[in-house]
């Protein structure tokens, strides 16, 4: 029932919501109110997760306003938005961000200490809500960000784990997971709304009835949990506007189990309580490689249908027409994990709201739009028939009568080609569900996230179905917001830009251009190296206080931040590495020939891929033995800070002289801190794979160093025949390398230690790494001798830079609405 409407009689209650001034003394005096009334503490008496708290919730109020006037706004004007769909967002800290937006930096910082406190020290106490693996969670991060800065409505939906991604540590070089209680200390920044829980169903069977004399399907189900909403602010920078992002958490729906409790099994009753709460529990830590766990498509079906509901039964009025549902929003689903969400309309639709299924169908296919982010078949989710029969049954029959109007239309244009039908069909001959097929029959327009990977998704992923489906397939090249990646994390290069092109650029990123001219510009060069060095010694002291590591001023910082995976081949990096060292303790070269670096590692790697965890151990094996041995002088360091996470993506990115995108060509769909890196000066040496093409089009051949084979190589490679051992034999430092990873050199003289990881490479070698080596090594030369010239090396860094607006996040979002959306223009 809606509660009554209040009828406020007082000047204050009808008048706008205010935020506080925007003064020093405004935000003290709503700082110290904060501390106050809502930690119930004196300042003095404060604890430092007191005063981060009411920061925090000081800067929410500044925010208050736009967000109710926002949220008013998208109400009244009906226009349509983006429901973003997304099991995973990486957000990052919160705090900096949306002091950012309100342009509050400043007063925030000199309030608090007109307080006596030191804003750095609240600030390193947020622990950031990693809800996410890594470049996908990262990604909806960052398009719901410029969706606000851009002032286009959207809602982004997800899940609230209450375990994000395992926090990494490493015990003798070997990773041990940690579960991330990122909310042990609570969120300031949420919205918790349990009265507005949402109920939804599992398990149970289906069954048909007579409704006046047609014959209709409904689902009886077993159990229920809540979903109850949380809402985060998401707001734009600069210009007033704040979207919300609603994530959902599980609860035990009351007296859940008042049956068994009653039947005195208190403690079955709890359990069932428990088990209903696990579904928001945590993470599920692999990226890329789903596992097909039950409790993972009861997480997707949770969130989906809860975001769906939400939206059809209380975002939209009462009244509306649902055949105009295509007018009003547009569900963007990011990846495959919400794709249960095309049976889940439908149901609604036809059980709930009573739609013909043909009406309904063409309801639901121009409400949908699919981003597939992989290539890597086994990236691509099936979900086990009798499992989706099981847990919900109805949505399978559903599935089962999409698949089989989609095969007769097929068959009405191919005739009876079977082998045609086998290979479009939903259902896989095993029985399983091909989620990626599903989501592109019912989606509107179906993409991937960068040039190659579209081209190759219709080539070779999808070819039926694109020849099928004329038109439905785009392109939209990911980006990065360039406000947290580069106003945030370089404040140095985001003032000498201001300083030379004036403001207005971290929203029109393309302006990013106007710096070209300065690359042959002496005195630029030098700013913006200094900047750069700068950055590096911050990043020296952040890792110092974190992990007690020291970095050398002088040397090149040789970075490869990424998730640990073998198609991304921190392998390849590893070998040159190990051979640079083989090469000085063998005597072949001096180290004074040698260019002083440091590399930079940061990965993940899923908890149960095996192969994964042993190249970390033999990263930290490497690092230990490098870097302790007299006769490298110092030249080459090798670190590894565990735990990468976006906080750590902030110092390392701006500090970073060389961007590692090694991928084997054709199995990284885009990548994103390829841009990242770019857009803060470091120059890239990488495959042409993924949005490294595109980048290295656009910031030009001799600003980037082109190494490997192309993805047509790779294939014609993996036709005739891959034989590792031919490379490693045509390689004298290849093989010398290998050996002395044999010989124990970095395992105690135990040569049996990582023997898995060199006999997988030289035997299997499945992404090819010893076929690109000779080729990476060269590549490596020519970041040498460039990298030897100071000057050369920083015009071609700020090259980079100025031709890098493209990757703004902005433009991805601009695409969307072109391509694939068609919501209202941006004002
Ligand atoms: C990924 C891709 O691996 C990555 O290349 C891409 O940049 C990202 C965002 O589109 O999506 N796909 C999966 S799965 N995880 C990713 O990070």
């Amino acid at each position: 029932s809606t509660p009554s409407r209040p009828q406020p009689t007082h000047p204050l209650a009808v008048a706008p919501v205010t935020a506080p001034e925007a003064t020093v003394d405004g935000f003290v005096e709503q700082f110290l109110r904060n501390l106050n009334n809502g930690r119930g503490v004196a300042l003095s008496a404060s604890t430092p997760n007191d005063r981060y708290f009411a920061l925090a919730a000081t800067v929410r109020d500044y925010l208050m306003a736009r967000w109710l006037e926002d949220v008013r706004r998208q109400r009244t004007a009906q226009s349509k938005g983006v429901a973003y769909l997304s099991a995973e967002y990486l957000l990052g800290r919160q705090l900096d961000n949306n002091l950012l937006a309100t342009g509050l930096t400043e007063i925030a910082g000199e309030a608090l200490a007109a307080c006596g406190l030191d804003i750095d020290e609240v600030r390193a106490l947020e622990i950031e809500p990693g809800l996410g693996n890594g470049g996908l969670g990262r990604l909806a991060a960052c398009f719901i960000d410029s969706l606000a800065t851009m002032g286009v409505p959207n809602i982004g939906y997800g899940i609230r784990y209450e375990y994000g991604i395992f926090r990494q540590t490493f015990v003798d070089g070997q990773q041990v997971e940690q579960a991330d209680s990122w909310l042990s200390l609570g969120s300031p920044w949420e919205f918790p709304h349990p009265e507005a829980a949402q109920t939804i169903s599992f398990g149970g069977h289906t069954e048909t009835y007579d409704d006046d004399g047609v014959v209709r399907s409904r689902w009886i189900p077993a159990w229920n949990v809540q979903a109850v909403p949380h809402n985060y602010m998401v707001p734009g920078y600069h210009n007033g506007r704040v979207n919300t992002l609603r994530l959902w958490s599980a609860q035990a729906t009351q007296g859940f189990d008042l049956r068994t409790f009653n039947s005195g099994d208190y403690q079955e009753a709890v359990r069932a309580q428990t088990y209903a709460e696990n579904i928001s529990k945590v993470l599920y830590p692999e990226d890329s490689t789903p596992q097909g766990k039950e409790l993972r498509l009861q997480q997707q079906y949770f969130f989906v249908a809860a975001s769906i509901s939400d939206f059809v039964n209380l975002i939209l009025p009462r009244d509306f027409d649902l055949t105009r549902l295509p007018e009003r929003v547009i569900f963007q689903l990011n990846d495959t994990h919400p794709v249960i969400g095309v049976p889940e309309l439908m149901r609604v639709l036809v059980d709930e709201k009573g739609l013909e299924w043909d009406a309904a169908w063409a309801i639901t296919r121009e409400c949908f739009a699919y981003t597939c982010h992989t290539l890597l078949p086994e990236a691509l989710e099936v979900w086990p028939s009798d499992l989706l029969g099981r847990l919900l049954p109805r949505h399978l029959e559903i599935i089962y009568r999409i698949n089989d109007e989609f095969l007769d239309e097929v068959r009405e244009r191919y005739g009876d080609d079977e082998d045609r039908i086998r290979r479009m069909s939903i259902i896989a001959p095993d029985g399983a569900v091909r989620m990626a097929f599903l989501a592109t029959v019912a989606g509107s327009k179906v993409n991937g996230v960068a040039e190659l990977h579209s081209q190759l998704l219709r080539e070779k992923v999808l070819p039926d179905f694109d020849e099928f489906f004329p038109g439905k397939f785009t392109n939209v090249t990911n980006g990065v917001t360039p406000r947290r990646f580069v106003k945030l994390a370089n404040p140095g290069l985001s003032r000498l830009i201001t300083d030379t092109i004036g403001p207005g650029w971290l929203t029109d990123l393309d302006r990013l251009r106007e710096l070209e001219p300065f690359a042959d510009d002496a005195s630029f060069r030098q700013a913006f190296a200094s900047v750069k060095a700068a950055n590096k010694r911050a990043l020296a002291k952040t890792l110092h206080a974190r992990d007690g590591f020291t970095v050398d001023d002088g040397h090149m910082l040789d970075v490869m931040v990424k998730r640990l995976h073998e198609y991304k081949r921190q392998t390849l990096k590893l070998l040159h590495i190990v051979s640079q060292y083989d090469a000085i303790v063998s005597g072949r070269v001096s180290p004074a020939e040698v260019t002083p670096r440091t590399f930079v590692f940061g990965a993940k790697a899923a908890p149960g891929y095996a192969m994964a965890k042993r190249i970390i151990h033999l990263i930290n094996a490497v690092g230990e033995v490098v870097n302790s041995d007299p006769r490298v002088e110092g030249r080459l360091a090798v670190l590894f800070p565990p735990n990468y996470n976006v906080t750590l993506a902030e110092r390392v990115v701006p500090a970073a002289d060389l961007s590692e995108q090694i991928s084997l060509a054709g199995k990284e769909a885009s990548g994103t801190g390829n841009m990242k890196f770019a857009l803060n000066g470091a120059l890239t040496i990488g495959t042409d794979d993924g949005a490294n093409v595109e980048i290295r089009q656009l910031v030009g051949d001799e600003n980037f160093f082109l190494f490997g084979m192309t993805e047509p190589e790779v294939a014609t490679l993996a036709e005739t025949g891959y034989h590792p051992i031919d490379f490693v034999r045509a390689d004298e430092n290849l093989q010398s390398a290998l050996d002395l990873i044999s010989s124990g050199a970095f395992s105690c003289g135990d040569g049996s230690v990582f023997e898995p990881v060199v006999s997988n490479l030289v035997h299997h070698d499945p992404f090819m790494a010893l076929a690109d080596f000779t080729s990476y090594a060269a590549a490596q030369q020519k970041v040498d001798a460039l990298y030897a010239d100071t000057e050369a090396w920083t015009r071609s860094a700020i090259l980079n830079v100025a031709r890098s607006g493209f990757f703004s996040s902005d433009r991805s979002m601009r695409d969307y609405i072109d391509r694939i959306w068609h919501t209202p223009p941006v004002r």
